[in-house]
């Protein structure tokens, strides 16, 4: 750890460089160029703490209300750029986000080059992890081709309602803590900003080969949470080491879809979560064999993880289900959906935004997926009369899948 609070440009430059290497050097060696560093922009650096006259925050403070607000770890840090910007621009180059666009447009990645795009002034980054996983549902019922799975972060009720009002909370406390003119921007999953890449950099954890934000003792059933501030503190948290997975290639050899070709890297065109939830489109036909019965998400790179094994039950009582078939409803039920039953259903949580059209499409996918003719008659009458043509094409797909398989 080191202390400081920052007042000139060259006191930025020179967090960018420590920022930029953090990551990949040993906090020894990062201290001796700190001070290399620190020497060359005129700025007194002594044995790892940065003094300066400016008033800062206290961390421990900021802590203490964040556990108070619920969340699992808090970890915070300046505000320079994440050092793996460059990954995530060949990611784009590679067209690896599919058709998310927002991802590549131009302005958004401004943002992720500069925090103070989305912030000006911005000083600090608070960066929290809420615990989702709850494992409490038995594998043979989430891998019975009856049912549709549904990933264990879509569970309970949406993430972005109970972590934004915390987030908000936590400006208005630091606001009144302060004089009130300071300026704090909340993000959840949503914004322009590299959340794994930050949470890295606090010390939340490390990058798994699954692209992962894994706790070594807590896994990696955790979403992310930020708040920019231009607020400076008294102590920032230190990087984690950048990854912890040895020798190891469980996830990349478990993914069904082929959709880590390298380690550290996801192509979104072949990951189910991806194609189940963001994917608005038809899914191409040669990848629906491989998406076995997951409607929603999917965990299978998580559930290979042997860091997986440290997860605790999620302290969130809303991460829950409140039944079995939150979890895995049967297909059955989901072929037979309509609007109203769709909202009626799933109201409240993470799956309400892919609507009624694209979960009955996964759900054909899942049904031509079973083996079970007991579908065959829903999936006809989806496939002649359904409004949807989405739909109409997957329930005739669905249909020619069980008949292959010599049941439908
Ligand atoms: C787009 C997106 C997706 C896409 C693409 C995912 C991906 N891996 O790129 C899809 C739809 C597939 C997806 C799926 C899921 N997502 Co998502 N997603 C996002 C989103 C909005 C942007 C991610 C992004 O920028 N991707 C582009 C890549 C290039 O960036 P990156 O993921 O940060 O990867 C970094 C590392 O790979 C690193 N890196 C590159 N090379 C190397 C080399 C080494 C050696 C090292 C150490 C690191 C490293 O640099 C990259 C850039 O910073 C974030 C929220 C956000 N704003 O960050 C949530 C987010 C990443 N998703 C999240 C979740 C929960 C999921 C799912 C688990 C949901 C599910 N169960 O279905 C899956 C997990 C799939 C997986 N293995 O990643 C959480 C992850 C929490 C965590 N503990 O990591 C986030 C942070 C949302 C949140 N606020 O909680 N997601
Ligand atoms: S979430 Fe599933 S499909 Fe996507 S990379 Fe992980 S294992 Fe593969
Ligand atoms: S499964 Fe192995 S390689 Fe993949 S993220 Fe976990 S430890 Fe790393």
């Amino acid at each position: 750890m080191f202390q400081h609070s920052p007042t000139t440009n060259k006191y930025t430059t020179f967090l960018t460089i420590i920022g930029a290497e953090a990551d990949q050097m040993q906090q020894s060696i990062c201290l001796i160029r700190a001070a290399r560093h620190a020497r060359l922009a005129g700025i007194r650096f002594t044995g790892g703490a940065i003094l300066d006259l400016m008033p800062t925050f206290s961390a421990e403070a900021v802590r203490q209300q964040a556990a108070a607000l619920g969340f699992n770890q808090v970890g915070i840090i300046p505000a320079v750029p994440s050092p793996t910007l460059g990954a995530y621009l060949r990611w784009i180059e590679a067209g690896m986000h599919g058709t998310m666009v927002y991802l590549a447009r131009p302005d958004r990645v401004a943002r992720r080059r500069d925090l103070n795009a989305i912030l000006p002034g911005v000083q600090s980054l608070i960066v929290v992890a809420l615990e989702y996983g709850t494992r409490v549902v038995p594998e043979e019922v989430l891998s019975d081709p009856r049912r549709g799975r549904i990933s264990n972060y879509a569970w309970g009720r949406d993430y972005h309602d109970l972590m934004l009002p915390r987030l908000e909370h936590l400006a208005a406390w630091l606001r009144e803590q302060t004089d009130g003119t300071i300026a704090c921007r909340a993000y959840v999953d949503t914004g322009a900003i590299l959340e794994r890449s930050h949470a890295q950099q606090a010390g939340l954890g490390f990058i798994g080969k699954n692209t992962m934000l894994i706790h070594p003792r807590r896994g990696s059933y955790r979403f992310l949470g930020e708040l920019l501030t231009s607020l400076a503190f008294d102590v920032y948290d230190m990087p984690q080491r950048a990854t912890m997975c040895g020798t190891c290639t469980r996830c990349l050899t478990a993914c069904p879809t082929g959709a880590l070709p390298t380690p550290y890297q996801l192509d979104a065109r072949r990951c189910i979560s991806y194609l189940t939830i963001e994917l608005k489109g038809t899914i191409p036909p040669e990848l629906r064999p491989l998406m076995g019965n997951w409607v929603y998400g999917c965990d299978i790179c998580q559930e290979v993880c042997p860091f997986t094994r440290f997860v605790q039950p999620a302290t969130e009582p809303a991460f829950y289900p409140i039944e079995i078939d939150r979890a895995a409803p049967p297909l059955a039920d989901l072929l037979a959906l309509d609007d109203p039953t769709f909202q009626a259903r799933f109201a409240g949580t993470p799956i309400a935004r892919i609507r009624r059209e694209r979960l009955v499409r996964n759900a054909c996918v899942a049904a031509g997926n079973s083996g079970l003719a007991e579908f065959a008659p829903a999936l006809e009458r989806l496939a002649m009369s359904d409004d949807s043509p989405l739909v109409r094409e997957h329930a005739a797909w669905a249909l020619a899948q069980l008949a292959a398989s010599g049941r439908g």
